[in-house]
């Protein structure tokens, strides 16, 4: 037994430690843990939330504060976890900056309606709207974003405020905001002056999710509509995420083919017989073809915003299914709304839907998806050099787990999100979709990895994305999350350049990017890092990375001038990229050459009208460009003459010299 009386002076303090109060913020923390059940908060400290952090300390057996390295990274990893676990996600930031770095993950939220609290520390009381430091109100900033937002006014507030900040985020399926003054924060939690008229305790943490009907003769007015149609076509979206039997019955009823809006991508497995995968620019020709010609929609928990991608008005009868009854009839002319949970609404209608015996419609949208599937594959499958973004992404959508959770970005890469991710199993996948910002991928993953920590997470993401949010790679290693993160690396805000040329006619600039080692960084945080350019060993390479252990990023050098193109292209968008491309050239950039190749190269996959369609635009709009690449693909054959261009660039890429 140790004697010696300098250990025992080491190990026992000098003085009684003192019972440390029992302040406001451990109530609030008390509360969060107690009655709502919150295992985790994604954050970071700063003078104004310090009471907080500390009553989180307190109780850090009980509920984990994960430190991410922006705050924007813990909203958006906030709403990850809310959109992949159906709870509440909670996100911590100090007054002023730490609040105001929020912002944007929390607009995430509220865009695709996903529940989140943020608590946010405020200036102390006595020194607000003096011009303090970081005293700014933020209650009233994010009042923007979030219908909930109030300040915590004295210790006896919390409870009420908690309460209500809950219940909102959940109702509202949006954002709820605490604003708390460090004054407050450690104020003992026993100094709370309860009103005459209030009783302490009065509210209750109980919340149960309604479930909405619609009236019955709304339902028979809608499966009038459906009854009489013989072309029917189903857009899915978010709302209709765990509907999957009862959407696939109505399809099987009403021979209807289903597209899905991106939110919407996990509704069927992309296997289904039923599906045209993904709707508008990022989606399928087959899902542009069959909208396109159906003479009935019908709209199953999707506000998709692209109405150029709908029926043309007057050409179909519609009805659509929301829970929100403010969205019917926001992007179409539907004839009925049902206002109601979508898998009951769903169950209610199917017994008033005869079958519809004309099947020709659903077969011609199998047949079509048949070819699409196999080109899709064809493209996975391309040993071009450099590597084509679809090799890349067909990796790694063959080599995920059937519960993988997925998580998207923003960028080139949402195209191939949407159509080389072909969900199958109990797969999830989710996006910033409606706010559409880019770098919500890896934060979305380091929230859904905390959720589901035994479940393979990947986050998806382009290098521009990848860039914004970089420091959280050494949250994911911080924490051991096992997270494997893909970055399909152009060097270029690859979307922008294509929307520049595309939409606009514009020649492409500001969008090329210097190039990073990833790998290196990955590996500088502690994780694992590796590289992959060869298409000859994409598949090995990505397979050893979801094998191994802790974090992995994987980056994968794609070939910069693969285009964005649509299911089908249109005429203006075709003239568009003769445009851009006749501005290139004159304006002497090097790149336009291999632009109008590999164009075409795609345009001619695709389908040989939309090959015909840009090939006459650019013989009227950019006939230096159509030459060369009339030269090099007389035949239909593959245009060989791009890939020796492109790669030739690659190599001077890697090999250090700008392109000129
Ligand atoms: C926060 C934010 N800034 C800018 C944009 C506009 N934007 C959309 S996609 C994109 C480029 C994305 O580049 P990258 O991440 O490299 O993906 P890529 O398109 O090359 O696949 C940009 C700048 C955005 N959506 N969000
Ligand atoms: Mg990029």
């Amino acid at each position: 037994m140790a004697t010696n009386s300098a250990l025992q002076n080491q190990s026992v303090p000098s003085a009684v430690e003192e019972v440390p109060e029992f302040t406001a913020a451990d109530a609030l923390v008390d509360m969060l843990i107690s009655r709502w059940g919150v295992r985790h908060i994604f954050g970071y400290p700063g003078d104004g939330i310090n009471g907080v952090i500390e009553a989180l300390r307190r109780r850090r057996d009980e509920i984990q504060f994960i430190q991410v390295r922006h705050e924007e990274a813990a909203a958006f990893a906030a709403c990850g976890y809310a959109k992949f676990s159906g709870k509440v996600g909670v996100c911590l930031a100090t007054s002023g900056p730490g609040a105001i770095h929020l912002l944007n993950g929390l607009y995430d939220a509220k865009a695709d309606q996903a529940p989140v609290l943020a608590i946010t520390g405020l200036q102390y009381s006595d020194v607000t709207a003096t011009h303090f430091q970081q005293d700014f109100d933020t209650v009233r900033l994010i009042g923007e974003v979030a219908p909930f937002s109030e300040r915590i006014m004295q210790p006896a507030h919390v409870e009420n405020m908690v309460n209500q900040a809950f219940r909102s985020a959940l109702a509202y399926r949006g954002v709820a905001h605490i604003g708390i003054p460090i004054d407050v924060q450690e104020a003992p939690a026993s100094s709370g002056h309860y009103a005459l008229e209030d009783q302490p305790h009065h509210t209750s943490g109980d919340y149960t999710v309604p479930l909405v009907f619609p009236q019955h003769h709304d339902l028979l007015r809608a499966a009038e509509v459906l009854n009489a149609g013989e072309k029917v076509f189903i857009m899915a979206g978010a709302g209709a995420r765990g509907a999957r039997k009862e959407i696939e019955e109505l399809a099987e009823k009403l021979g209807a083919p289903v597209g899905k809006a991106l939110l919407g991508k996990e509704v069927l497995p992309d296997d289904s017989p039923y599906t045209t995968g993904g709707v508008a620019i990022i989606g399928t020709a087959t899902s542009q073809e069959m909208i396109r010609t159906c003479d009935t929609l019908l709209l199953i928990g999707t506000s998709m915003p692209y109405t150029a991608y709908y029926p043309r008005v007057g050409s179909a009868r519609g009805v659509q299914i929301d829970l929100d009854p403010a969205r019917i009839g926001l992007r179409y002319p539907v004839e009925v709304g049902l206002t109601g949970s979508t898998r009951e609404t769903i169950q209610a209608l199917l017994p008033l839907l005869r079958r519809n015996e004309n099947r020709d419609f659903l077969k011609q949208a199998q047949q079509s998806m048949a070819r699409w599937r196999a080109l899709m594959k064809a493209q996975e499958e391309s040993t071009d050099v450099p590597m084509r973004p679809q090799v890349f992404i067909g990796a790694v959508n063959r080599n995920i787990n059937e519960d993988a959770i997925i998580c998207g970005d923003v960028g080139q890469v949402t195209h191939w999100a949407s159509r080389h991710f072909s969900i199958r199993g109990k797969q999830q996948f989710s996006i910033s979709g409606t706010l559409a910002s880019m770098a919500n991928a890896i934060p979305y993953a380091i929230g859904a990895q905390v959720a589901f920590p035994d479940r393979q997470v990947i986050a998806y993401s382009g290098d521009g994305a990848a860039t914004m949010l970089m420091g959280e790679i050494a949250t994911c290693v911080k924490y051991n999350l096992p997270i494997k993160i893909f970055i399909s690396k152009n060097n270029a805000l690859g979307l922008i350049r294509w929307e520049q040329m595309m939409f606009l006619g514009h020649a492409e600039y500001g969008i090329e990017l210097q190039d990073i080692n990833f790998a290196m960084i990955a590996e500088a945080c502690g994780a694992k890092g590796v590289r992959v350019d060869d298409p000859t060993q994409v598949d090995k390479i990505v397979k050893d990375a979801l094998a191994a252990d802790g974090p992995v990023l994987v980056e994968g050098a794609v070939d910069p001038f693969e285009p964005v193109m649509p299911g089908h292209i249109r005429p203006g968008q075709a003239e568009h990229y003769a445009k851009a491309i006749r501005l290139g050239l004159r304006a002497g950039q090097p790149a336009e050459r291999r632009i109008a190749l590999t164009m075409s190269r795609q345009l001619h996959e695709l389908n040989p009208k939309d090959f015909r369609l840009l090939s006459e635009s650019l013989e009227s709009g950019a006939p230096e460009a159509f030459v060369e690449q009339s030269a090099s693909d007389p035949s239909g054959q593959e245009p060989q003459a791009s890939f020796e261009i492109q790669r030739q660039s690659a190599l001077e890429r890697r090999s250090g010299h700008p392109e000129k």
